[in-house]
């Protein structure tokens, strides 16, 4: 079941008046601030941000999994509830696969998974390998175990098993399509002088480097940086420094990745963004919250000030818009029903782009020229306290979404519909 086009507009012909009012107004407003409001809209029209495979389904923690039922049983139902969503926010026209989690498996799955997408107008955005997991089809069927790392091992053939692994991933993305791959490494130590910390890493380069000689030349590789977990003593890959020194030692098409959750306490992420933006090594982002550690909250739900501020980075560097990256959503929803958390995850995104986009960079770059901080806050928090939500749900209408995607993800009644098709106990693959 696709989310019927019609209950979308006849949900948003309930809404309309309020909206041209409230739109009308808006306009208003941000243009007497001097910035170009149909600009504002037209940006955030043309943003997307890939749905995690992972997340569409309930996610947990090691104390617990409270699954809401009715969630994609295989791939091919995944990506049905990604066009729902897509069909409802108009931004999140791409998915990113996880392998082995979303493994079409051998012969033509991988053509008809995406002949399925294609039906459905959902593209395939990077893929993700795994070796943080000790799975059948990536430590062959048992013979290896990534317990100590995987291209970080100091066993060969571990190291061969995840180069392999890796190999396989992105020849399934080409079957699909894809055009990049994300490497996220669980390699590190739990134990002070369990490991080399330069041997980890040289040998996590040459790894890299075997796995970026096999990438078409029109794809990207994403080295993505977490400072623990699951190691709790030093991850290989642990900052954005580091993550830059392994893009930088592997290729030109090598970027880094930044996930949001993946910085200690008080990280200036928005300076990171700057810096790696700068050196042309920014590939990609996972999007989430979090108040303490990796928690892969809703985004912008606990700092909606920080997310404003990162893509304030993102359209510095971009020259006043976006700059092409691969821009993905990694949550675990543990509380909420994952679509309902992807809907306000990709609305906080287009509500932080839209206030961004609010901010009148001239009367910004003037006072920090001239050493004016107080002006310089003014002009921004003008943006960032700037009331969009009537642009973004306009936005969202010119892309045939919808003016309130929650209240109408609710009101078109998907999750029972899923409850009943696919069954309450139905569960998805992943975290
Ligand atoms: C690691 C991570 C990585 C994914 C996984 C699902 O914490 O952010 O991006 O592979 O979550
Ligand atoms: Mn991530």
């Amino acid at each position: 079941m696709t989310i019927d086009r019609s209950r979308i507009d006849e949900e948003n012909e309930l809404r309309l008046a309020w909206h041209e009012s409230d739109l009308a107004h808006a306009l208003d407003v941000v243009g007497r601030a001097g910035v170009d409001a149909e600009a504002v809209v037209a940006e955030v029209a043309r943003f997307s941000a890939a749905a995690p495979s992972w997340a569409v389904g309930t996610g947990g923690t090691r104390f617990g999994r409270f699954p809401g039922g009715g969630e994609p049983r295989d791939t091919f139902e995944k990506i049905d509830d990604v066009a729902a969503l897509n069909a409802l926010t108009g931004a999140n026209r791409t998915v990113s696969l996880h392998v082995p989690w979303d493994d079409p498996g051998p012969g033509d799955g991988a053509a008809e998974l995406r002949r399925h997408a294609e039906e459905l107008a959902v593209g395939f955005d990077a893929m993700n390998s795994n070796t943080f997991q000790d799975n059948p089809s990536t430590t062959r069927d048992g013979a290896v175990s990534y317990k100590f790392g995987s291209l970080a091992n100091t066993d060969e053939a571990v190291r061969r098993a995840a180069i392999d692994h890796n190999h396989y991933v992105v020849d399934l993305g080409v079957e699909l399509g894809a055009k990049a791959l994300t490497v996220w490494l669980g390699d590190g130590m739990n134990h002070p002088g369990q490991a080399s910390f330069r041997g980890q890493f040289e040998r996590v380069l040459v790894g890299l480097g075997e796995i970026y000689a096999h990438l078409p030349a029109d794809w990207e590789m994403y080295t993505e940086h977490k400072p623990y977990e699951p190691a709790f003593y030093s991850s290989v890959n642990n900052d954005w420094g580091t993550s830059l020194l392994l893009a930088q030692g592997t290729g030109g098409r090598a970027k880094c990745l930044v996930d949001l959750g993946h910085h200690l306490p008080n990280t200036n992420i928005e300076q990171v963004v700057s810096r790696l933006a700068m050196m042309g090594r920014l590939g990609g982002f996972h999007f989430n919250d979090s108040k303490y550690g990796d928690d892969d909250l809703t985004v912008g739900s606990i700092t909606p000030f920080q997310l404003f501020l990162i893509v304030g980075e993102l359209l510095e560097a971009g020259g006043g818009r976006m700059p092409d990256a691969a821009y993905m959503i990694d949550e675990s929803h543990n509380l909420k029903d994952p679509l309902e958390d992807l809907i306000q995850a990709t609305d906080a995104l287009q509500v932080a782009l839209a206030q961004a986009l609010c901010v009148n960079r001239a009367d910004l770059g003037e006072a920090q020229q001239g050493n004016d901080p107080a002006r310089a806050a003014e002009v921004l928090h003008r943006g960032f306290r700037t009331d969009v939500r009537p642009l973004v749900a306009e936005a969202r209408r010119r892309n045939g979404a919808a003016l309130d995607p929650l209240a109408t993800y609710r009101a078109v009644g998907y999750r029972a519909a899923m409850i009943a098709a696919r069954g309450a106990d139905a569960v998805a693959t992943g975290l």
